[in-house]
């Protein structure tokens, strides 16, 4: 039996038991032919100037740093911390892969993290993913690598997205997304949750506890730190779909890349999770260059967080030995 046949039953059997706590809609599937022709590229010169903007700012905090205090710069890794677990554990292990279950005030917590990231709301950023990993590299996938690299990375938010992928997105099983109390709470109250986030708090809490100035607070933790974490997460979408090893599967893009998965704290094994998107890990070497299946599994421990989902040692040494490119090493 395949891995994906393994998983569908244990989706099934899931569904059963009515949890409906797993997807099957993260598989990749080949049935799906790209149409003849160019795909349109209407840019969107709001999100053009916006991105700029966001980016001369980051710069203007890189500026800043020397003169921001001890604590504000603890502050500013506190805050990528924070943001980007509501990336990893949040918006991408959990709601859009199901790879784990996550209590209520974690599910708060992480829907938090998750506004502070700003990088759509988590209904949105699930969809788009979920529709990324079944339509990987074609037309359907918002963030088609084959595309190029600059694409893969910002360009897709630049541009009109491409029919397809509203077309194949519209066909997609969210209805887990839509019974997520939390998840819909998010996005009703989404500008206000980010602007208060997002920009105010990492702005004012070194202001007020510290005395920063609000300069500081609002260019080093706000914009440099958000611009950051938006950059570690597009690495995964460009880099992470160009360079590196493909020791689960060669007849796909993604690829193995241990800086990607330093910067974006555990998401660059990117081989693996394109293999086994089901693996709360999303890599087979756990918690190594991985702070967030560590964060998981922290969360396991104080009870908040159950039923990580997990690949066997056969399946994954079954899958090499099928599909490797040969680079495969064990641990
Ligand atoms: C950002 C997101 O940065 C980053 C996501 C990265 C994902 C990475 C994944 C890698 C793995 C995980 C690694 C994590 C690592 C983290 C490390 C941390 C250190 N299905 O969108 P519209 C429909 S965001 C179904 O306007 P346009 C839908 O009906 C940054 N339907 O399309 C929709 O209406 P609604 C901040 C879909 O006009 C309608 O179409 N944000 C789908 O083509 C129109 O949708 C930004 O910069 C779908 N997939 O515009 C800009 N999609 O939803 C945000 C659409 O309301 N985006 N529909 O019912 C935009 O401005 C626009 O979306 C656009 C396209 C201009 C890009
Ligand atoms: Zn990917
Ligand atoms: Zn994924």
């Amino acid at each position: 039996m395949t891995e994906a046949e393994t998983r569908n039953q244990h989706a099934d059997k899931q569904q059963n038991g009515g949890a409906m706590a797993e997807t099957t809609d993260d598989v990749f599937d080949d049935t799906y032919k790209e149409k003849e022709g160019k795909p349109p590229r209407m840019l969107v010169w709001r999100n053009i100037i916006l991105m700029s903007l966001l980016h001369i700012g980051a710069l203007y905090g890189l500026l800043l740093l020397p003169s921001a205090s001890p604590f504000t710069l603890a502050w500013t890794a506190v805050c990528y911390f924070i943001s980007a677990l509501g990336v990893t554990a949040g918006a991408h292990r959990l709601w859009s892969h199901r790879s784990y279950k996550a209590s209520v005030p974690l599910r708060v917590f992480l829907a938090l993290a998750n506004s502070m990231a700003f990088q759509n709301d988590i209904y949105e950023w699930a969809r788009d993913h979920r529709v990324h990993h079944k339509y990987s590299e074609t037309d359907a996938d918002p963030h088609n690598a084959k595309r190029g690299f600059f694409f893969a990375h910002v360009g897709w938010l630049l541009v009109r997205k491409h029919p397809d992928v509203i077309e194949k997105g519209k066909k997609l099983e969210l209805s887990d997304l839509k019974a997520d109390q939390v998840v819909m709470f998010q996005r009703r109250y989404y500008k206000l949750s980010v602007v208060t986030l997002c920009f105010l708090l990492p702005t004012l809490v070194p202001w007020y506890f510290w005395g920063e100035s609000l300069t500081v607070g609002y260019f080093v933790p706000g914009v440099l730190r958000y611009a950051v974490v938006l950059n570690a997460t597009w690495l995964v979408n460009s880099a992470a779909h160009i360079w590196g090893n493909r020791p689960y599967d060669k007849t796909i893009n993604p690829r193995e890349n241990p800086m990607v998965a330093f910067s974006a704290i555990g998401e660059g094994f990117h081989n693996y999770h394109h293999t086994f998107p089901f693996d709360y890990a999303t890599s087979e070497f756990g918690c190594k260059l991985n702070l967030t299946t560590a964060f998981i599994d922290l969360m396991c421990f104080t009870g908040l967080a159950k039923d990580c989902r997990r690949v066997s040692k056969e399946m994954i040494v079954a899958r090499v030995q099928r599909t490797g490119d040969g680079s495969y090493k064990s641990g």
